[in-house]
């Protein structure tokens, strides 16, 4: 990672407190580690943690109480300072000396109170016995279900087809160069090495994105995928030098099953759509090809190039195409085809005008999924427009399964909508867990010099 000066220090504790506490549970997060273990987290729990108020040359530990939650984020109390918070800290659940009441016995590690409370309560042994009587814990397998659900199967050599970033209309094939967290750093297999030997073309997607596929998909459903070209010569970077795998269909995440019988996405048809290239905006777009497997290519209204260049690939199970109306009936401003004016346009004028017809609705995939998420909470994002950042966010919306997120400090024209169970959010403390590097918001006020890139309007894609 291009480690940038300013980015160090952040501190999602001492953010949170400035920011209301409030950030979206681990459950909501069905691809993150421990999301169907965290029922049984919550407040109240005691847990055996490092002690740091000990003065104890060895590493010694105690009991402590958690006091709020935030993600993978807990604020932990000792015992015995009972009301008082000013030694709270925060530990994340999923890495730090954090364990189960009794995993000190078990280990043969010390559980010695903070010196300050050592003098206040005389008989410990009892003292502890009694706060512990009917306390509940964190389970035994915590941190192994941890691990477990850090493993990937995805390695260094494996060959995949993914959206070329440079144009987005057709895939390219790759290789993966690097795993954190289950992200995948892929290099297009011709993309080029510099005069140094650094990478010029890569992109990054978590494993069970939909961008990406295995070899052999875009022939398969009909997708335009870019020929290799072969004077290319990347064999000098590690990832090349591996004997390449081809990936196989098990290495991605099952699809639903969509029907494309009598009545499915027909070209020509008309529906709303995330615009691939500012996830800000959803825009008046037509269905351009249909392809197999349930596959569309989608491009916005008034605004295609005539080779296809703008088109974009999209499951119809996808969270990102939506019925005609959907802006309008769930108040988000609708974009409007260049010519258009919000004051007149209407989808059945437009639809008369252009003789088309609307995507019939039952085809979208626009099922309440009770996602748990609520506007205001905090948690980690990609910045899909470039996929290698995963970058402090702020859910501003909930539409349906839609979310509307923004990256905290920056203007409003980053916002992206995801999709609620989208592989490229994470909880609040994923990149401390999977040693990913996080982003951490700019200003209020940015410091004199990165005021440009701050208001810069994102302009390549991804
Ligand atoms: N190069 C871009 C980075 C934007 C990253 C924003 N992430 C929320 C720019 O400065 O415009």
């Amino acid at each position: 990672f291009g480690q940038d000066a300013t980015l160090g220090g952040f501190d999602w504790g001492s953010y949170l407190e400035k920011s209301g506490l409030l950030a979206a549970p681990v459950s909501c997060f069905r691809h993150a580690p421990l999301c169907a273990q965290w029922d049984d987290i919550y407040v109240g729990l005691k847990v055996e943690v490092l002690n740091t108020h000990t003065a104890l040359p060895s590493k010694v530990y105690w009991i402590a109480t958690v006091v709020q939650l935030a993600g993978y984020k807990a604020l932990l109390r000792y015992e015995g300072y009972d009301d008082d918070d000013s030694h709270d800290l925060w530990c994340n659940l999923g890495t730090a000396d954090v364990h189960p009441i009794g995993w000190c016995a078990v280990n043969s590690k010390l559980l010695v109170p903070p010196q300050e409370v050592h003098q206040h309560i005389k008989d410990w042994k009892s003292y502890l016995m009694e706060r512990l009587v009917g306390a509940h814990t964190l389970p035994v397998d915590f941190h192994v279900k941890m691990a477990d659900s850090l493993r990937c199967p995805f390695r260094q050599g494996v060959r995949v087809e993914v959206v070329d970033r440079s144009l987005v209309s057709r895939t390219r094939l790759a290789v993966v160069d690097t795993v954190v967290g289950g992200r995948l750093r892929l290099l297009y297999e011709d993309g080029g090495l510099g005069p140094s030997g650094e990478v010029l073309s890569d992109f990054w997607c978590h494993m069970q994105s939909p961008l990406l596929h295995p070899v052999g998909w875009s022939e398969r459903v009909g997708h335009s995928i870019k020929e290799t070209d072969m004077s290319v010569n990347m064999s000098s970077h590690p990832a090349f030098r591996k004997v390449l795998h081809n990936s196989v269909l098990h290495q991605f995440r099952k699809l639903r099953t969509v029907y494309m019988g009598d009545t499915f996405f027909e070209e020509g048809m008309k529906l709303e759509a995330i615009d691939p290239l500012n996830l800000g905006n959803i825009c008046v777009a037509s269905v351009r090809k249909v392809l197999l497997d349930g596959y569309i290519m989608v491009g916005s209204d008034g605004v295609e190039i005539s080779d296809g260049s703008d088109w974009f690939c999209y499951h119809a199970s996808s969270h990102a195409i939506l019925p005609v109306g959907y802006c309008e009936n769930n108040n988000i401003p609708l974009t409007l085809p260049p010519g258009y004016d919000h004051a007149t346009f209407t989808w059945t004028k437009y639809l008369e005008e252009t003789g088309t017809v609307a995507a019939p609705r039952r085809l979208f995939n626009t099922d309440d999924v009770g996602h748990g998420f609520t506007s205001g909470m905090k948690l980690e994002a990609v910045d899909l427009m470039e996929p290698r950042l995963v970058c402090v966010a702020t859910v501003r919306r909930c539409v349906g399964r839609l979310l509307l997120l923004h990256f905290d400090g920056w203007e409003p024209e980053f916002d992206q909508w995801v999709d609620c169970q989208s592989p490229e959010i994470y909880p609040v403390g994923w990149c401390e867990i999977t040693g990913y590097q996080l982003q951490p918001p700019i200003g209020p006020e940015p410091p004199q010099g990165q005021e440009r890139s701050h208001t810069s309007k994102k302009a390549k894609p991804y």
